[in-house]
């Protein structure tokens, strides 16, 4: 059996998001309530993703989502259980699943004053091939009075309270902040806990890395393609950098942040917004990496700051190490 020391005084993500709660002047909990049910949910996510293999979770559920992609089992189950857990929650008002085309309005017996924004199995089209995926949340405080609308979604992300990313990988992680700083917890199995790894994680000022679909070479704008040619063949002479690229964008970020470089999901001729969507993928990630120091851009803007007009539009969306997103940035201005 497992001889290591047994940690009695051990820092759960349960505890770690009470402490800061408790930090934070005149919070009545409902905040922490919130964020204890998403944890719910993820842990039981992360039990279904590990035993999908053998509980014939996978294969389609029939259905297509709002984006068109096949559905799968897992996506049904998992935005089942993040509405259901943040519902008993009573902290929500409303909330946007990617899975959802309308506003998720709570039921008026359980509203509360926050708004949730989530992608519940963001890379579910990997499963079948065992590669990672993860569940984004970004975290509101209403702006309407009575009825909630989509007004209380549609927030740009510098408005945001709270968000975090679970990925299912070798070990399930959390990445999360309530904007002091972006911690890592790794879930124990064995005391169904997520434990703390890492507080107030940086990203490197630049990394080795770059990370995109390059199939699309084809139809990318040029200051991309003159980008890529950069790191590919640095006029310098320095050693050109490692390509790395999963397509399950959770596990790309959470690389990216750990190794420190850049991940691009760029507008291309076929889509001209890109593919990811600002609500539950490019805003929370958007500001975790901030929280860690690095930058989120869609080229044009920081993501943060973009006023979203559609529950599921979609952003073009680079981020990563400061210097890296930056020296692409000066190839959008070279290469306008
Ligand atoms: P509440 O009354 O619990 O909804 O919290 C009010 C505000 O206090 C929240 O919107 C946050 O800005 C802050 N806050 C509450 N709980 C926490 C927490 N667990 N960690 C960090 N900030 C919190
Ligand atoms: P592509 C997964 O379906 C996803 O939404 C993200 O997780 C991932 O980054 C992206 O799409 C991959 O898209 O076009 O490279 O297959």
């Amino acid at each position: 059996s497992d001889q290591s020391a047994f940690d009695t005084d051990v820092w759960t993500l349960t505890r770690f998001i009470i402490e800061t709660g408790r930090q934070a002047k005149g919070a009545t909990g409902e905040l922490t309530q919130l964020i204890n049910a998403m944890l719910t949910a993820i842990k039981a996510i992360s039990s279904a993703v590990r035993k999908a293999g053998l509980a014939h979770l996978q294969g389609l559920a029939g259905s297509v989502n709002v984006t068109g992609d096949d559905v799968k089992k897992l996506d049904v189950l998992s935005n089942d259980l993040v509405i259901n857990m943040l519902h008993a929650s009573y902290s929500t008002c409303c909330m946007v699943s990617e899975e959802n085309e309308e506003l998720i309005i709570t039921t008026k017996d359980k509203r509360g004053k926050y708004v949730v924004c989530f992608d519940p199995l963001d890379g579910s089209s990997n499963i079948d091939c065992l590669a990672s995926v993860g569940t984004i949340f970004a975290i509101y405080k209403r702006v309407s009075e009575g009825e909630p609308t989509e007004k209380d979604a549609l927030q740009p992300g510098h408005n945001m309270v709270c968000a975090g990313y679970a990925l299912y990988g070798s070990a399930t992680l959390v990445a999360i902040s309530t904007g002091s700083g972006l911690h890592f917890f790794m879930l124990d199995p064995a005391i169904g806990e997520f434990i703390l790894t890492e507080r107030n994680v940086r990203i490197k000022e630049r990394g080795k890395i770059y990370s995109l679909n390059e199939g699309y070479e084809k139809y990318f704008h040029p200051s991309i393609n003159e980008y890529l040619k950069h790191k590919k063949h640095p006029e310098g002479g320095g050693s050109p950098y490692g390509a790395r690229y999963v397509g399950s964008m959770v596990s790309d970020v959470h690389r990216t942040i750990a190794y420190g470089g850049i991940f691009m999901y760029p507008a291309n001729e076929k889509s001209p917004k890109g593919k990811l969507r600002l609500l539950y993928e490019c805003n929370p990630i958007a500001f975790l990496v901030e929280q860690a120091g690095g930058l989120a851009t869609t080229g044009a803007q920081r993501v943060l700051d973009v006023q979203p007009e559609a529950l599921h539009q979609r952003v073009p969306f680079v981020v990563g190490s400061r210097d890296d997103v930056n020296e692409y940035l000066s190839f959008v201005k070279k290469f306008p």
